[in-house]
């Protein structure tokens, strides 16, 4: 709305004003609030969330980084509607506590692009689109890489001890990924968790919940962390252990972040399932649609995701896996 009134204030005014003026006065204003800098997957995301919007014509961005607090978050939506920018890319670090705020952009007329994490309270807002991970299929894929492979390894008919490494609590992806984790073992009787935690998708923390597991814990078969930072960071503390990841113990992560490849093809991994970061190429149509005029449904667009692993060939929900080491050299994140 703002962006049309400055438009017309332009063509008012006559031509000379606006080729004088013509970039900052006519200029998109996207505000970006981001959660912070936890993982490779999000610092991948904010580089490529950002530069497709800062190599766009036309196209202004204001960024701000939520460092892992809903406040700083609640904050910098405050600061976007202050300055009226004219589009909100919005990622929740927790999925509840949004529900006053992004009424407030709604009243405020800003359209909302919700990403990645999508709040639990987008039922009872508007947003103009939104595109994030389906976690339930990836927390799905995880544990169905994991029984798949040991069964091909024939150590079904043995009880196989499962530690399940969870991500931020209270995000949409652990509470997705976690869902899905539950769900799939029920598939899979012979695997049995015996812990669950959070490691906050860090990879200090991964390694630190690593650490105490495998004092306290006197037989861990399988790792499932529900990111890849975390996952590499346990694989530090398993070797600290004198033990050897990839084969003492089964490593599965999430994301397929390319130091994730280069650990599987380094033997110290075992399988990644993807989440992709890469949201710039959905953006940059959906803002150019808006502007035209064209609206959406209030779908949530999962980008289609595959899963790696050391040798392929295995059968998950809806995708076999790829030979991480045949595409390691195609991973732009
Ligand atoms: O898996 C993790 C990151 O929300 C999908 O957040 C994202 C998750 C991703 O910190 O690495």
């Amino acid at each position: 709305m703002k962006n049309i009134m400055k438009k017309l204030l332009v063509s008012v005014l006559g031509v000379t004003v606006l080729a004088a003026s013509s970039v900052s006065v006519s200029a998109v204003t996207i505000g970006f609030s981001q959660i912070g800098q936890e993982s490779d997957w999000r610092t991948a995301n904010t580089d490529d969330v950002c530069a497709a919007i800062e190599n766009h014509e036309g196209w202004e961005l204001v960024y701000s980084d939520g460092q892992q607090k809903q406040e700083n978050q609640i904050q910098a939506l405050n600061n976007f509607i202050t300055q009226g920018v004219d589009y909100i890319l919005f990622t929740g670090v927790v999925s509840s506590g949004w529900d006053e705020i992004l009424a407030e952009v709604n009243e405020n007329e800003i359209p909302l692009i919700l990403l990645d994490r999508i709040p639990d309270c987008a039922d009872k807002i508007d947003y103009a689109a939104a595109f994030g991970g389906d976690f339930p299929l990836e927390g799905r894929r995880q544990i169905q890489w994991v029984g798949e492979y040991m069964k091909a390894q024939g150590r079904d008919s043995e009880d196989v001890n499962v530690v399940i490494m969870e991500g931020t609590t209270g995000s949409d992806a652990q509470v997705g990924r976690t869902e899905g984790n539950l769900a799939a073992l029920e598939d899979y009787p012979f695997l049995k968790v015996v812990e669950q935690n959070t490691g906050n998708f860090t990879r200090a923390e991964g390694q630190a919940l690593m650490e105490s597991w495998l004092k306290s814990v006197d037989d861990i078969d399988v790792l499932v962390a529900q990111n890849d930072d975390m996952a590499l960071g346990a694989v530090d503390a398993i070797k600290a252990a004198g033990l050897v990841p990839g084969e003492d113990i089964i490593i599965v992560g999430c994301d397929s972040v390319k130091a994730a490849f280069e650990a599987i093809v380094a033997g110290e991994m075992n399988a990644t399932i993807e989440c992709t970061p890469l949201y710039g190429a959905f953006l940059v149509p959906t803002i150019e649609a808006l502007e035209a005029g064209e609206t959406f449904d209030k779908e949530i667009i999962h980008p289609e995701e595959g899963v790696f692993d050391a040798e392929g060939g295995i059968e998950v929900e809806g995708t076999v896996s790829v030979k991480a080491a045949d595409v390691i050299d195609e991973r732009v994140y």
